[in-house]
């Protein structure tokens, strides 16, 4: 399952060969010396200092960790469905999970964002890309859930996404794929590719209030593939910065066809001056269809829409608003240091770590210091634009983050070490082996224009020897060091979940005290709800039969229902009606061909059920919720299509016949 590029495995055999650096790092075993475990340690019962963000790739999920501890504090489902919430399963969450190809149940979350005001993280969501099927998630860190769900149209392989402008005026998505746009026909050999194949950045408003996305508009761009991004920060606030791959615009082999020329590009965008020629009426409308979600924490329940129209700026149509920049060789990650002046692209192929400066792009671009032009895109000169390069930084640079005391950190996959060096003078401070094999890394805040900085967790793609093994595949591996001294100091290793790509973490106190406990009952909007006891029903409408069924500990009302016939289907509407933190109860019935529910203090959740023959189905409650947790049950009574028994609902009157005892010894 690991995402291990045939180049990388190229590239390591051949640093076998390379005496400085070593593919497997000597003295795995003992490089934690004996303070770290103290620097970890959060006693039972304590807070951890960070929540981390981290994405689950291929999981579809985002996973939260206590940092420094590691201890894993919560999964959030976001783009897959996930049994042990239901998400995905409920009728009421289904709807997060539909786009214009229909309902898909899974994607490939790769990067993870958070809002952002002035800059810095503000606590209020987190994005989430879905690679695959091109969308955004937002999620609300009141509730730690998917609010939000929206498609990108003219998109494919949306992995340059989500990245936020410095108040979140915009969540930005390049696609990874150019393709043929939605409004073309897109039945065209795939060696038309040069002609009919384009790309699309997409920039997503968002509204500063509800948070709301939609797409403001979407720029249209020679057919290279976008990597990365981040947007400027202070000086460089108007300005976007992708790193490309394939210039060649290869349609084949293109671990061999895209690494043809020495340098890609950097893509630097003016979303500004594109946000003003929009407002001036310069945008074009297309129409194109995309699935916009969006959960409603009222009514508990989600709706999808399809949206038909979308707003294109065509970059070579507009002299001034994109330019690129050569960036050697293949970059990945593009990251903008916390000053807005240096911008540094990570050449997977290259053996040195260009910087680029955001003064001397303006510069070039007011002197025209150009070497030509790319698909009518001006290209300014290398040298014009670069600030410097790190030497012999390390082998297959990927990530970049800063510390907030002008240094950077590093991560190198094939060298398998991540190297801290000096933003200014360009010099390495210190390297560090990581096991093994590290794609993203997180400082808290790193992207930000003001680091926490203090610690900086790795995620290594390859985990190997690191854990006890669990057969052929192992848990992907996160690291954490302490970055405070100018040596870094490895703390903990703690496996994740999925593949984590990027992640981010803030301080605890951002988000913690507004963490909701419960949903308060009475305001519940769901149609289906039943606000207590004696809201109960069951409610048939020809064939359809709405349960209107309570939880609280510990037992369901109403709990012995008859009458269901075959033919029928049924909505099991369950409203948790405790008013209490932290005391979920769950739904599950025999034979239902989906996963259970798992409803939270004031929500209603519904299960939609067909029994598949005559006969008493069991239901009962999946999460151990009093010490009655295992008398929480109920019985339904399915009879055949046309039989004539009543339908009927209660709990606690329907008695037995008859009574049963001990039959006295020695009888
Ligand atoms: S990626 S390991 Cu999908 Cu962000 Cu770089
Ligand atoms: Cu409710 Cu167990």
């Amino acid at each position: 399952m690991k995402k291990t590029k045939p180049l990388f495995l190229a590239l390591a055999g051949a640093c076998l060969l390379m005496a400085q650096y070593s593919c497997k790092p000597k003295n795995a075993g003992n490089a934690v010396s004996g303070d770290a475990a103290s620097k970890t340690y959060v006693p039972p019962g304590k807070y951890d200092e960070l929540y981390n963000f981290v994405s689950g790739g291929f999981s579809g999920q985002m996973s939260v960790y206590g940092i420094p501890s590691g201890r894993l504090l919560r999964v959030i489902p976001v783009f897959s469905v996930d049994p042990q919430s239901g998400y995905g399963y409920s009728e009421e969450t289904k709807p997060m999970l539909n786009t214009s190809h229909g309902f898909i149940p899974w994607d490939d979350l790769h990067h993870v964002e958070m809002s952002l005001t002035d800059g810095v993280a503000d606590g209020r969501w987190v994005f989430g890309n879905g690679n695959n099927t091109p969308r955004v998630a937002r999620l609300d860190l009141k509730t730690f859930r998917t609010a939000e769900i929206l498609e990108l149209p003219n998109s494919a392989g949306n992995h340059s996404s989500p990245f936020a402008t410095e108040n979140t005026e915009y969540i930005v998505a390049g696609t990874r794929f150019s393709v043929p746009m939605d409004n073309s026909n897109g039945d065209v050999p795939i060696n038309t590719y040069r002609q009919n194949f384009r790309g699309t950045v997409s920039f997503i408003k968002v509204d500063p209030t509800s948070g709301n996305m939609s797409v403001g508009f979407q720029l249209r761009t020679p057919g290279v593939n976008f990597d990365l991004s981040h947007s400027g920060k202070g000086k460089s606030h108007d300005w976007f910065f992708f790193s490309t791959y394939n210039i060649e615009q290869a349609n084949t082999l293109l671990e061999v066809n895209a690494s043809q020329r020495d340098k890609d590009f950097i893509m630097a965008v003016n979303w500004k001056k594109a946000e003003e020629l929009v407002q001036q009426g310069k945008g074009k409308k297309e129409s194109v269809k995309y699935a916009h979600n969006i959960y409603d924490e009222k009514t508990h329940s989600a709706t999808s829409k399809i949206e038909n129209e979308v707003t294109v700026l065509d970059v070579k149509d507009f002299p001034g608003l994109v330019y690129f920049i050569p960036c050697p060789k293949s970059p990945h990650g593009c990251d903008v240091d916390p000053t807005g002046e240096y911008i540094v692209g990570s050449g997977k192929l290259a053996a040195l770590l260009p910087v680029f400066s955001f003064d001397k792009i303006q510069k070039a671009i007011a002197d025209k210091d150009f070497i030509g032009d790319y698909d009518g895109i001006p290209v300014i000169r290398y040298e014009a634009a670069l600030y410097g390069e790190v030497q012999k930084p390390g082998l297959g640079p990927l990530h970049t983050e800063f510390d907030g005391k002008g240094n950077a950190v590093t991560t190198f996959f094939v060298s398998s070490e991540i190297v801290k060096w000096n933003v200014k003078d360009l010099k390495i401070i210190d390297r560090q082996p990581t096991y093994y094999s590290p794609g993203h890394l997180c400082i808290p805040g790193g992207d930000t224009k003001k680091p926490y900085g203090k610690y900086v967790i790795v995620y290594n793609k390859i985990t190997k020897d690191r854990y006890l093994p669990t057969g052929p595949e192992l848990n992907q591996s996160a690291q954490l060091f302490d970055i405070t001294g100018d040596k870094m100091q490895l703390l903990l290793d703690f496996p994740t979940i999925g593949e984590p790509h990027y992640a981010q973490a803030v301080p605890a106190d951002l988000i913690k005290d507004k963490s909701l406990r419960l949903f308060d009952v009475n305001a519940n909007a769901n149609p289906y709800v039943a606000k207590g006891e004696g809201e109960t029903k069951v409610v048939r409408n020809g064939k359809r039969v709405d349960v209107y069924i309570t939880s609280i500990r510990s037992h369901f009302t109403p709990d012995n229902i008859e009458g269901i016939k075959m033919g029928d289907e049924v909505y099991w509407h369950v409203t948790n009606l405790e008013q209490d933190w932290d005391v979920p109860h769950g739904f599950a019935i025999k034979g239902a061909l989906t996963a259970e529910l798992l409803i939270m203090p004031g929500e209603t959740q519904t299960l939609k059920w067909s029994p598949e023959k005559p006969g008493i189905y069991p239901f009962y409650c999946t999460d151990f919720c009093s010490a009655l947790h295992q008398e929480m049950q109920g019985y339904v009574r399915v009879s055949p299509a046309g039989s004539n028994v009543p339908l009927t609902f209660s709990t606690g009157t329907n008695m037995p016949k008859d009574t049963v005892a001990i039959t006295p010894a020695g009888k």
